[in-house]
């Protein structure tokens, strides 16, 4: 079936920053919308976010933030390569790599390349008449990825409130997403009671929907969402545990590792020390970014003395980018890989990215970002790619909760399974 329209256009993200969505329209009538998530915690090695900066007369209200140029790139250089072809993902995301052959998509904004390749798959999927899950894996059971969800928020998604990132937890011991999913929604109720009855800090929502409740150190929070989970009845440990994104770039200078709030300096080496005693001190799983983007002796150390059983997840370090990848994989940085569609900038290659790692060995985690839309796309990409993992944020938040709204629709509409991905 032939594409008879392509169009890009402004819309808000769920910070209320602009971002790019994109329509195909196909000759039976029907169009395929998209729109492409941004983040706050940002890698430098990410592919590029084209935003328009001060000069724009219609960014005026936007700070520098609007996206005109890149939804101009849909319009004027995408649009008139695609309209009249075959509606096909991969043909669309070849033609974009023609039209920007630059690995972070930095002529056209990976924003503008994402777009249009999200809403070709969404289109290809309803060509053959499939759910989008359907479309990547069209035979046998699907599998529902695990939730990794955000209780606590800090760094630069919640005003610093905690040096590190996310306090997380992961239902291991959960037999459905659905059950997972009560799980969490209880861990967060428990954790938000909690905090008002101490006196804290509950109102505050991050950007992901965490509570920004303070605390002096990372300790004291994990304590705070164990205490939750105990006081839910769940069993540490065989039911839940916990996961760490410690987003440490953000508070790497070059030199130390700064925890502000505990007023402590660490140099690299002593910051392998200090994460290592933390995860040996309590249930955590999995843990995000322990070090800086480009601290790879960091990396490759702390992989050599950690517990094996724990989930070393790169984020800023990997970027879904094959190159940086491979090296991971070749020293032994990490042992799995976060999954941004907008770190990569289209559908094919981020699948490819993932597929990777995972002929590897590692563990993936498909991921939403800080600002995100009302799109569902990403609970289909997870499942139908076998990710195994989902991080979406926490269960507050339409934009969250569109995501582990479609992963129940899934799990009751399709034949699927549900695993511990932490028992392979
Ligand atoms: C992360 C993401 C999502 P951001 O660091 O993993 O939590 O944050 O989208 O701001 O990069
Ligand atoms: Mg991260």
């Amino acid at each position: 079936m032939k594409i008879t329209k392509v169009l890009g256009y402004q819309v808000l993200d769920s910070r209320g920053k602009p971002t790019v969505a994109a329509a195909i329209s196909l000759e039976d009538g029907s169009t395929h919308t998209s729109r492409v998530p941004s983040g706050a915690s940002t890698g430098k090695h990410e592919a590029v976010e084209l935003r328009d900066g001060n000069e724009s007369i219609s960014n005026r209200y936007y700070s520098g933030n609007s996206v005109n140029l890149a939804v101009a790139n849909i319009n004027s250089k995408i649009a008139p390569h695609l309209i009249g072809k075959e509606i096909d993902l991969t043909s669309v995301d070849q033609k974009l790599k023609e039209l920007d052959s630059s690995e972070t998509h930095e002529f056209l904004g990976a924003n503008a390349t994402l777009a249009t390749s999200l809403a070709a798959a969404i289109a290809s999927a309803h060509v053959r008449n499939v759910s989008l899950a359907r479309y990547f894996q069209p035979t046998g059971k699907l599998l529902i990825p695990m939730p990794m969800v955000n209780i606590l928020s800090g760094g630069a998604h919640a005003n610093r409130t905690l040096d590190i990132q996310d306090i997380l937890i992961v239902p291991t011991g959960a037999k459905s997403f659905t059950e997972a999913l009560s799980w969490i929604v209880a861990v967060r109720e428990m954790a938000a009671n909690l905090g008002s009855k101490a006196g804290k800090i509950t109102h505050l929502v991050a950007d992901e929907g965490g509570l920004g409740i303070p605390f002096d150190s990372i300790e004291l929070a994990c304590t705070f969402v164990l205490e939750s989970i105990e006081k839910v009845g769940l069993r540490v440990g065989t039911e839940i545990s916990l996961a760490l994104d410690i987003a440490a770039t953000q508070f790497f200078d070059g030199a130390s590792y700064n925890l502000t709030t505990l007023g402590k300096s660490y140099s690299s080496v002593e910051f392998v020390d200090y994460s290592l005693k933390l995860v040996k001190n309590f249930p955590i799983i999995s843990i995000e970014d322990p070090f800086a983007e480009d601290d790879w002796s960091a990396w490759n150390s702390f992989s050599k003395i950690a517990p094996k059983y724990l989930q070393i997840l790169g984020d800023d370090l990997l970027t879904t980018n094959s190159g940086r990848l491979n090296r991971a994989i070749s020293e032994k940085s990490a042992n799995s890989i976060l999954i941004k569609a907008n770190q990569n900038g289209l559908v094919t290659s981020t699948q490819s990215v993932l597929k990777q790692a995972q002929a590897a060995g590692f563990n993936t985690v498909v991921s939403a970002r800080s600002g995100e839309t009302e799109d569902s796309w990403l609970a289909d990409l997870a499942t139908g790619w076998r990710a195994g993992q989902i991080k979406v944020g926490s269960t507050h938040g339409a934009e969250r909760n569109a995501k582990w709204n479609r992963l129940l629709e899934l799990e009751a509409t399709e034949d699927c399974e549900f695993k511990n991905p932490f028992l392979n």
